[in-house]
């Protein structure tokens, strides 16, 4: 019984659930966004992190179904949230290399937000730079593509992999996630704090929006403030929680 068939089996039988993540506007305090988070909930091992999982789906070719899967669900229930009278914020959904597929990709999103009902302007995919370094070319035509539907565009991970702001400026981008390991040692650590206000700093020269993740105290979170940050991510403001959870950080229309 391989992972494969593991993988295609959690898919059949419902083992694979979303989660979400609130994201904190620093300049409101309000809820400003989500991020859409898989869980595989084993009937046997209990829960696996999708960090275990998603590299094996990525090397047998399970993420192209998994991340239909995790699209389609993750719009239906925002789009049910809206149909409830509650007010949706924008919610960011994880790509993989291996769905980053011309011919493919744009047309999913494409299908998913019509069957869906769920408006373009409210969904942001966050791509890793790994992944963008990697097919630089393809990967600038689906990007623009992708914006010219009015998807929003995230670079997840930044500074984690091998690219420069000056190469992400060819590129469609909205917005930059800074990764937690450069949020950890905030404020204390001199080179973590050096190195998150440089980020920020470009990135806003770039015109593009910063969220910080990882945030799990206030000095870290008044740091990043004082940095010019946008908004955070984290368990200070909020773990990843069950749709119904989430769904109650958010306003009545
Ligand atoms: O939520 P957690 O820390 O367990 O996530 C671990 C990793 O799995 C993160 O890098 C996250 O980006 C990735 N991940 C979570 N959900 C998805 C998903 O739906 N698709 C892809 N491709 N990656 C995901
Ligand atoms: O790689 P990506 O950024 O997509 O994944 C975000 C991951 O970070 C998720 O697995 C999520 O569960 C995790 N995460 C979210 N908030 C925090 C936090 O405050 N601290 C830590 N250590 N992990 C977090
Ligand atoms: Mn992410
Ligand atoms: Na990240």
């Amino acid at each position: 019984f391989s992972v494969q068939a593991a993988l295609r089996f959690a898919l059949e039988r419902q083992q694979l659930k979303l989660v979400f993540q609130p994201q904190m506007n620093l300049a409101t305090g309000q809820l400003s966004g989500m991020e859409c988070l898989i869980r595989w909930q084993h009937p046997d091992m209990g829960w696996i992190s999708p960090a275990e999982f998603i590299p094996i789906a990525e090397e047998t070719g399970m993420i192209i179904p998994i991340g239909h899967w995790v699209l389609l669900e993750a719009c239906r229930t925002a789009q049910q949230w809206r149909a409830a009278g509650l007010l949706v914020p924008k919610m960011a959904v994880n790509l993989s290399v291996r769905q980053f597929k011309p011919g493919v990709l744009v047309e999913q999103v494409a299908s998913v937000l019509q069957e869906t009902g769920f408006p373009a302007y409210l969904l942001e995919l966050e791509v890793t730079e790994s992944l963008i370094m990697r097919r630089i070319n393809e990967a600038v035509d689906i990007m623009n593509a992708l914006k010219a539907m009015g998807v929003t565009l995230a670079i997840d991970d930044f500074g984690t992999g091998y690219s420069s702001l000056s190469q992400l400026k060819y590129l469609p981008l909205d917005i930059l996630k800074i990764d937690r390991s450069f949020v950890e040692g905030l404020p204390c650590d001199h080179d973590d704090m050096a190195i998150a206000q440089t980020i920020i700093a470009m990135a806003k020269k770039l015109s593009l929006s910063v969220v910080a993740e990882g945030v799990e105290t206030a000095e870290q979170m008044q740091a990043l403030h004082a940095a010019g940050c946008d908004t955070i991510q984290g368990y200070f403001y909020a773990k990843p929680l069950p749709a119904e959870a989430m769904a109650q950080m958010m306003q009545r229309v």
